[in-house]
C-alpha cells in the first residue's frame, strides 16, 4: 500500500456537489481508501485565464494501485463528471491532480510526480498542509514551502464543508 496525496479543484458549475462526488467515485474503487481530506478552500484562478474563483482541496489516500493505473481511475473520474478538455488551464468542472505518490519520481509525457507545480501553488500547499502529516517535503515544512515558493495568491477557507 502506498500512501498519495491528489488535488480536487472545481470552478465551473456547483462546486461543492462535484467535489463531494469526486471524492465518492474514487472511494468506490476498492483499490483506493480516502484517509484524510483537507479544509475546503476558495481559491483566485492562478494562471493567467481570466476565469471564475475555484475551491480547492487535497486528500490523503491510501492505494495499491500503479501511478498510471491510478492516473486512468482519476481521469475516468473526471470524465465522469463531465470534464471536457477546452482551455489549457481554463475552467473546468473538476480537475483531479496526483501531487505526491509515496517516493514515486516520475517524468513522463502522461504523468510527472511531484506535480510539477507542487511548490508553487499555494491553493495546492494550503489544502496539502491540513492532511500531511510528514515532517517536511523536498527537505523543508510546509510551512515553509508556502512562505518561501508559494505563489501568495488569495486562498481562503471556504465556508463550505464536506
Ligand atoms: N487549476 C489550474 C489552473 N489554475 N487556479 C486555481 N485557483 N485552482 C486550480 O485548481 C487551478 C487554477 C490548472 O490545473
Ligand atoms: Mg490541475
Ligand atoms: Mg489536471
Amino acid at each position: 500500500m502506498t500512501i498519495g496525496y491528489l488535488a480536487l479543484g472545481s470552478n465551473i458549475g456547483d462546486r461543492l456537489a462535484t467535489l463531494k462526488k469526486a471524492v465518492r467515485l474514487l472511494s468506490k474503487s476498492e483499490k483506493v481508501t480516502v484517509l484524510k481530506k483537507s479544509f475546503i478552500y476558495e481559491t483566485e484562478p492562478y494562471g493567467g485565464v481570466a476565469q471564475d474563483n475555484f475551491l480547492n482541496a487535497v486528500l490523503k489516500i491510501e492505494t495499491n494501485l500503479s501511478p498510471l493505473e491510478l492516473l486512468d481511475l482519476t481521469q475516468g473520474v473526471e470524465n465522469s463528471l463531465g470534464r471536457e478538455r477546452l482551455v489549457r488551464w481554463g475552467p473546468r468542472t473538476i480537475d483531479i491532480d496526483l501531487l505526491l505518490l509515496g517516493t514515486e519520481e516520475i517524468t513522463s509525457e502522461k504523468l510527472t510526480i511531484p506535480h510539477i507545480e507542487l511548490k508553487k501553488r499555494s491553493f495546492v500547499l494550503i489544502p496539502l498542509k491540513d492532511v500531511y502529516e510528514e515532517e517536511t517535503l523536498f527537505n523543508e515544512t510546509l510551512g515553509e514551502l508556502i512562505e518561501t515558493t508559494g505563489n501568495k495568491m488569495d486562498v481562503w477557507k471556504s465556508k463550505e464543508s464536506w
